[in-house]
């Protein structure tokens, strides 16, 4: 009942330096300049041009699309699965959607404005700002040379048309949206699903769950209901098995009004004391931290490095990942749901942190706190987690949603600023554990927000920020605190964040940080505090791969604690991980 057509490629491509595309109509006529542009990928190292690289403001995409003619009497969408951090959409005059947020897709519905068989133009304006109100916050600073974008994450500001972009049509009477939950009782999988009918005709819906094979396993009717799969296969970790469930509105015709085949996968997601359990059994998280970062396309999707980073976590024998620091793109998810791998998605809520913000911030507030400038991003942040889970939520793979990263944690404003967050996570997904990223300052006795939370997310940078080229006082404070935390919360803990920054090819035979043996020395010594410690129940290296960030003191053309290069050359770390954990597997 639907068709879809990409519209990836290359899109003509204009900067618009001082603002004037909005005011002189850009979307009116063909965009100035003869630049191209591809689509995904970000646009900041396409040229060799530091201004457009660095560039603060708006950019312009624009291409024209034609309507097939067979799609008369359709309903018409042009979906974005992501504009970074903030884009306008017109089709030829008409603005069509504006949205908020660098990670989650939004749609124009352009039935009423299109014609099948025709051409029109469509422009996009993205704007990379990033301010006390955005998610994640930054600032602008007027500088005698310009603006420069300021923010408090390390990874570097990239922008543009980063996903897939997609014209599809349905019924003028649609299926708008499915959620699926799931859940085990013995050997019998519970399916609970919700189907909203966005239109004007009447229809009923109608419900048939399909093993891999086809084989029907269920059957329902009505748009919400629970289906019963006796002797389920689970979704499993290492597995990825996946039902099918074909959703159908139906009428009075031999054929279905519309139809919507979803992937699900059957299993459970549980917490008890200080375990965390999937189908009942306790898991183990092997993995990383990572990025969507590759050279030249910036956060631009490629499947290409998708499903080498996947191949490259096979051969180590990781289970997990987490989405850091913004969801990732919907084939990531995608994949990780057909093999089994394990994901704690996140929201771009990074950088809500006190001690990033203070240079600036304590010259404005005397008392400063970083929910005092960032009250206003509250809303925001809701909108961006609300439209993650809405995204999200149907993805087996997903069993944990973390809520931000590092943010400030230890003030009653934090407290008050999380509160509700979390209310709202709960109602949106009551099936899922609820956490946080810990930052390194938090401790079990100045944390004040922890208990809102289902699982301990901490980074720890023991043997790098604190105790440098020290790994003996590294391993002594690390288990100190991971203890002290046990002692405070019957929780599980997964240290979601550790390493050390490691040049490919730099060796020695003493213990030399940024040396490729000392990363080695690193990652062993937190092995074995992990192994001593029942709670902790993961254990995620801060990154898989050496990625791009704004320029600092501490950063060497990037952050390099990744296990692989950015070109993903295994640094000598590799191997160990490998060994440790393809023997827990
Ligand atoms: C923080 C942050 C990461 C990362 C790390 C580092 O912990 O969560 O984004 O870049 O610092 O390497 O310093």
């Amino acid at each position: 009942t639907r068709e879809s057509t990409s519209l990836n490629g290359l899109w003509r491509f204009a900067v618009d330096t001082d603002g004037v595309g909005r005011t002189d109509g850009w979307w009116r006529h063909p965009l100035p300049g003869r630049r191209e542009a591809p689509v995904p990928a970000s646009y900041n190292d396409l040229f060799p041009d530091p201004a457009i690289h660095d560039h603060v403001g708006d950019v312009w995409y624009q291409r024209v699309i034609r309507i097939p003619g067979r799609w008369e009497g359709q309903r018409i969408v042009l979906r974005f699965d992501s504009a970074t951090h903030r884009a306008a959409v017109w089709v030829d005059d008409n603005e069509v959607a504006a949205h908020e947020g660098g990670y989650t897709p939004f749609e124009a519905d352009l039935t009423d404005l299109v014609e099948p068989g025709g051409e029109h133009r469509v422009t996009v304006v993205v704007d990379n700002t990033l301010s006390w109100q955005s998610i994640p916050p930054g600032y602008v600073e007027q500088t005698p040379v310009g603006p420069r974008q300021r923010y408090f994450h390390d990874f570097f500001n990239y922008a543009g048309l980063h996903r897939n972009v997609w014209l599809y049509t349905t019924p003028r009477t649609y299926i708008s949206d499915i959620t699926v939950f799931t859940r085990l009782t013995g050997p019998t999988g519970i399916v609970d699903y919700q189907i909203q009918v966005d239109g004007q005709e009447e229809h009923d819906v109608r419900v048939v769950l399909r093993d891999a094979d086809g084989a029907e396993v269920a059957r329902a009717t009505g748009s919400t209901g629970g289906l019963t799969v006796e002797d389920v296969h689970p979704w499993r970790p290492g597995e990825g098995y996946l039902y099918r469930l074909h959703a159908e509105l139906r009428g009075t015709g031999e054929e279905p009004a519309d139809a919507y085949a979803l992937p699900v996968g059957v299993r459970t997601v549980a917490v008890e004391g200080n375990r965390f359990l999937i189908n009942g059994e306790p898991f183990y998280f092997t993995g990383f931290g990572k990025h969507e970062d590759s050279p030249v396309r910036g956060k631009g999707h490629d499947d290409a490095f998708m499903v080498h980073d996947f191949a490259l976590m096979e051969w180590l024998g990781a289970n997990s990942f987490r989405t850091s620091h913004y969801p990732y793109a919907e084939e990531v998810l995608e994949y990780a749901d057909r093999h089994g791998i394990v994901v704690i998605g996140e929201t771009p809520a990074v950088g809500l942190n006190a001690e990033l913000g203070a240079t600036l911030a304590e010259a404005v507030f005397t008392t400063f706190s970083a929910f005092t400038i960032n009250s206003a991003t509250q809303e925001v942040h809701r909108q961006a987690l609300a439209e993650m889970i809405a995204r999200d939520k149907n993805h087996p793979s997903v069993v944990i949603w973390s809520i931000a990263n590092e943010p400030e944690s230890t003030t009653t404003a934090s407290r008050s600023y999380f509160e509700p967050l979390v209310d709202e996570a709960r109602r949106l997904d009551p099936t899922r554990p609820l956490a946080f990223v810990n930052f390194m300052s938090a401790t079990p006795d100045n944390d004040v927000i922890s208990g809102l939370f289902d699982v301990l997310l901490l980074n720890r940078y023991y043997g790098w920020y604190k105790n440098l080229a020290d790994l003996g006082a590294a391993e002594r404070n690390l288990e100190d605190e991971l203890r002290a935390w046990t002692r405070k919360h019957d929780k599980p803990i997964i240290m979601t964040e550790y390493g050390a920054d490691t040049l490919l090819g730099l060796r020695t035979i003493t213990p030399t940080p940024w040396t490729e043996d000392y990363q080695a020395d690193v990652l062993a010594m937190y092995h074995r505090v992990f192994d001593r410690i029942d709670a902790v129940v993961g254990e995620q290296i801060w990154n898989f791969a050496d990625f791009a960030t704004a320029p600092g003191l501490l950063r060497v053309d990037g952050n390099k604690k990744g296990v692989f290069t950015r070109d993903r050359r295994p640094k000598t770390s590799a191997w160990q991980l490998r060994e440790r954990w393809r023997a827990r597997r």
